[in-house]
């Protein structure tokens, strides 16, 4: 079980795309639990490479190739998951606010959700707070995530709260929030309900926050 989950686990940090869904398929044909794939092998992979990137040691191509190979691992690993886990858990709307193009930590934020067995919509960048409260309205999720990378457009996320509140809606969604220079002490000034500091926080959070 131990050299499945390994094999995992260095294929995702070694980008090895092309290979993964094979090891994902033998993993799983030698008996190892899809929940253990998840949570011991992918997401455990995407913190070590989520660390390596914030120490310096690898850079954004290399990032970004652990996270494709780790979404072809999860696209083997989901349908599995589908008609238990996934139907327990609640609905995620995922988005980067208004001015604010950076989209890979919210993607990898959302695949991670995902893959514990979360829907998400993801309504992708640049969302103004007024389309976000549309969404809000429209679909009704349990937990609505926010992302920011810039400090310029952290105040939209304040803006965001406010206008939960204005219209009513705040008892009705949890917010969570994120982003490099999003922290917890912002997060409980703007009124949100919880910070992450990485997709495993964010997964943590949601469970939180969408128990029934
Ligand atoms: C890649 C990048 C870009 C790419 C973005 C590509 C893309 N599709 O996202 C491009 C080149 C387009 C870009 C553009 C710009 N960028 Co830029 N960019 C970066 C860079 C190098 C990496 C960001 C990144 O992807 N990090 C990796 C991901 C995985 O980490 P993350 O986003 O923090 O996400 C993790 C956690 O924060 C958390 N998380 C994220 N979101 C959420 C949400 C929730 C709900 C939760 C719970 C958790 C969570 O989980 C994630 C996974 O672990 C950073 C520098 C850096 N080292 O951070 C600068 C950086 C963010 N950019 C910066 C700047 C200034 C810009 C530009 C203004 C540059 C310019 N002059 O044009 C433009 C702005 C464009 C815009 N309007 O948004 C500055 C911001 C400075 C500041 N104080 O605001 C930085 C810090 C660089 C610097 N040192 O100056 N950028």
């Amino acid at each position: 079980m131990a050299g499945h989950i390994d094999a995992i686990r260095d294929a995702v940090i070694g980008g090895k795309h092309g290979d993964i869904k094979t090891i994902v398929q033998e993993a799983l044909n030698a008996g190892v639990d899809p929940n253990a794939i998840i949570n011991d092998a992918l997401i455990s992979a995407m913190d070590v490479v989520g660390k390596d990137f914030g120490s310096g040691k690898i850079f954004v191509p290399e990032m970004l190739v652990s996270a494709v190979t780790m979404k072809n691992g999860l696209d083997v690993v989901k349908p599995l998951l589908a008609g238990n886990e996934s139907r327990s858990r609640g609905t995620v709307i995922m988005a980067t606010v208004q001015g604010d193009l950076h989209d890979i930590g919210k993607n990898l934020v959302t695949m991670m959700l995902e893959g514990a067995g979360f829907k998400v919509i993801d309504l992708g960048v640049d969302l103004s707070v007024e389309r976000l409260l549309d969404k809000v309205k429209e679909i009704k999720p349990d937990v609505l995530g926010l992302s920011a990378l810039l400090t310029t457009t952290m105040p939209e996320m304040k803006k965001v709260v406010e206008e939960l509140v204005s219209q009513g809606l705040r008892k009705h969604v949890k917010v969570m929030v994120g982003g490099a220079p999003v922290d917890r002490v912002f997060a409980e000034k703007i009124g949100a309900d919880g910070f992450g500091a990485n997709a495993a926080e964010a997964v943590e959070l949601a469970r939180r926050f969408s128990v029934k």
